[in-house]
């Protein structure tokens, strides 16, 4: 959780600089979901992150260093540079793609566990999505399929309460988890300012994912603290209370984990700042590697952009005829 933090706060700074070239859309406040539900994975497991997917590629165990070359469009990148911020993909990782539109990581997560499980595998998938995605068409058709072809995707709503300004409540006439368990699926809804609630949950959905081939539907209640982006605020747009943030930032997982894990004697000040220091020097090495990194060519602009069907595992092209 600390290490997501850092970074996207490092992030924020780096937008304001302009050494990252477009808007980024932080979760600070969110890191609990994150990093709960990524400790829950298995190394055969798949993710589909969203637009906000920096917590998500992080807890999965990216190296930050070339998650923040990506995001600042450099060679050494996840992806080269041609990614940034909403396109992190690492499929040795198990992570099939951050995706900038909104809902489409579900029938990937649907399609990739399909593949897996009929080749013999037993992996599971997160497929992470906010509140406003469950007005999406193609999460509902992603949810049935995986319940008629019992695909274990483990459909991960983070419900931090808005769609950009849009609060639930304009949006949605019945509670999320009640829409989702009509397709006829498990469903449950945790606290997830709660790091070890959310792994609690996490872990029976994978469990009984990978024994039954059975998917299933977790609700996270969340905030984020910050704008829905880095640009946000230059909008003037107000649509929350500072009563209602106030009252989210109480229960800041950063704050209030260390003390539950003090307090079970797990996590005593001087191991809390050991950690702390851990993840400074982290992102000040991310941070030097992507400046010290080369750009991308302007030549190679198309690079990457197409398969070239020429690779020896690249099956041919037998249909339509040529
Ligand atoms: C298909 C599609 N429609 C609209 C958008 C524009 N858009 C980007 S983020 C966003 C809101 C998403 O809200 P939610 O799913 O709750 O995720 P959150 O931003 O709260 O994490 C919208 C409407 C988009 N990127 N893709």
């Amino acid at each position: 959780m600390r290490l997501i933090r850092r970074f996207e706060e490092t992030c924020v700074d780096l937008v304001k600089d302009n050494e990252i070239a477009a808007v980024v859309h932080e979760s600070i406040g969110q890191e609990a979901v994150a990093a709960g539900v990524t400790a829950a994975l298995g190394p055969q497991d798949y993710l589909t992150s969203t637009h906000r997917g920096h917590g998500h590629i992080l807890g999965r165990g990216a190296d930050p260093t070339r998650v923040m070359a990506e995001l600042m469009g450099r060679t050494t990148g996840t992806n080269r540079g041609r990614g940034g911020s909403m396109h992190v993909g690492a499929p040795d990782l198990g992570i099939l793609g951050a995706n900038g539109i909104v809902g489409a990581g579900t029938p990937i997560a649907v399609g990739a566990t399909w593949a897996a499980r009929t080749a013999g595998g037993d992996a599971v998938c997160a497929a992470f999505f906010g509140d406003g995605a469950i007005n999406q068409g193609v999460v509902h058709e992603a949810m049935n399929l995986a319940v008629i072809w019992e695909v274990p995707v483990v459909f991960c709503c983070e419900n931090n309460l808005y769609a950009v300004t849009t609060p639930l409540s304009n949006m949605t006439g019945a509670p999320i988890t009640e829409r989702a368990g009509g397709v006829g699926m498990p469903v449950c809804s945790v606290d997830g300012m709660d790091p070890g609630a959310v792994h609690d949950a996490m872990s029976e959905s994978i469990a009984t994912g990978r024994r039954d081939g059975t998917p299933s539907f977790v609700e996270f209640r969340t905030y984020r603290y910050s704008g829905h982006h880095t640009a946000e605020a230059a909008t003037g747009v107000e649509y929350r209370s500072e009563t209602e943030m106030e009252a989210w930032r109480q229960r800041d997982p950063l704050v209030t984990w260390p003390e539950r894990l003090a307090a079970h004697g797990i996590l005593d000040a001087a191991g809390k700042e050991a950690i702390d220091g851990e993840v400074e020097a982290l992102i000040t090495e991310s941070v030097t590697f992507a400046r010290n990194s080369p750009w991308p060519e302007p030549t190679e602009v198309l690079d990457l952009a197409y398969a070239s069907g020429t690779g020896a595992d690249f099956p041919s092209h037998t249909w339509g005829g040529s």
